[in-house]
């Protein structure tokens, strides 16, 4: 299995202009939301933000919570929040936790009505990976929907200013990533959750680490959806003897859900891109069932 993260072309030419532009809008705004994604609160901070955001006040808005896991939500909350961060859980299709988050944006606006002599709608910019759901984010507040958005990365091109009926003003931000992930683990989980375009990428390589994730983490959901028994299926004889590797017993996964699929090619061959699809497709819409890929720290005091 291929870890090709490293040698594709996921950086597009427009990101860097992006940059650039929410750098110069920055100075402008008075908040900043970081929309991460619930399922990989980690890997989905994007460095670049620190770096262009400095000492910007942020809150941070972990998005598609109703995809991941709740127990893990409520860690990865108080873990966020332990470490200083005003943080808040977001499903942007149902609208769940709009309400908080709204409470916070009013309080900023008093602080800065307080600061100020002349009343000043309070700007704040959303910023965060791609297909994070940052636009669909901004509709809920806003009421309707006025930004576009989409199943895929990308959605948002140049920038885009809209208004909130308490008089605030949101900035609207295309996705970005940044030139070169240290960790390719990071890498996989963006592109695992959409935040790459998939048809930069290698997508049986990418089902088989989901795979691994789900088989080490959520085996249980797993067996559940597709009826296979993941963690022992098909060793038998002399596989039997030597402990068989995550990889292999991810391999050994693929196979049975395409066979229970009947996934099949010409000359009865097993059709693992199509398994592979149907893989993340159901991982990407909860179908397996709500999961996160990266455990929460439980240590008191420990930081995300
Ligand atoms: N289940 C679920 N889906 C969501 C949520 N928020 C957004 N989506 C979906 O995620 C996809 C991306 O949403 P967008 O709002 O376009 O994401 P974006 O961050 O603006 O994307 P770019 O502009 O491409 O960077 C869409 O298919 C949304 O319907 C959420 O909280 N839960
Ligand atoms: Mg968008």
């Amino acid at each position: 299995m291929e870890r090709n993260i490293s040698n594709i072309n996921w950086y597009p030419g427009h990101m860097k202009k992006t940059r650039e532009m929410m750098t110069s809008n920055l100075k402008l705004v008075d908040l900043l939301i970081e929309v991460i994604d619930a399922r990989i609160p980690q890997a989905s901070r994007n460095p670049v933000i620190d770096e262009i955001a400095g000492n910007k006040k942020r809150v941070i808005v972990l998005n598609k919570s109703d995809l991941s896991d709740s127990g893990e939500n409520r860690r990865w909350l108080a873990a966020f929040q332990r470490s200083g961060h005003e943080a808040f859980l977001l499903n942007s299709m149902s609208g769940e936790g709009t309400k908080t988050l709204t409470k916070a944006l009013v309080s900023a606006q008093e602080r800065k009505n307080s600061a100020t002599r002349v009343k000043k709608p309070l700007r704040l910019m959303v910023a965060g990976v791609p297909n994070v759901g940052k636009s669909s984010l901004i509709n809920r507040l806003v009421g309707r929907k006025s930004a576009r958005i989409g199943d895929k990365p990308g959605v948002t091109r140049g920038k885009q200013w809209l208004a909130l009926e308490s008089g605030m003003q949101l900035l609207d931000t295309p996705g970005i990533l940044w030139p070169k992930f240290e960790d390719p683990d990071v890498g996989i989980k963006l592109a695992i959750c959409g935040a790459i375009k998939d048809e930069t990428m290698e997508l049986e390589g990418l089902a088989l680490e989901l795979l691994i994730y789900l088989i080490r983490d959520y085996p249980d959901l797993l067996d559940s959806r597709y009826r296979i028994d993941c963690l022992n299926s098909g060793f038998d004889g002399e596989d039997a003897l030597a402990e068989p590797s995550m990889t292999a017993i991810a391999v050994r996964a693929m196979e049975s859900v395409a066979l229970k699929r009947g996934y099949l090619l010409p000359g009865k061959r097993i059709d693992c891109l199509r398994a592979s699809k149907s893989l993340l497709d159901d991982f990407r819409s909860a179908a397996i069932g709500r999961i996160t890929l990266e455990r929460a720290p439980r240590l008191e005091g420990a930081s995300p």
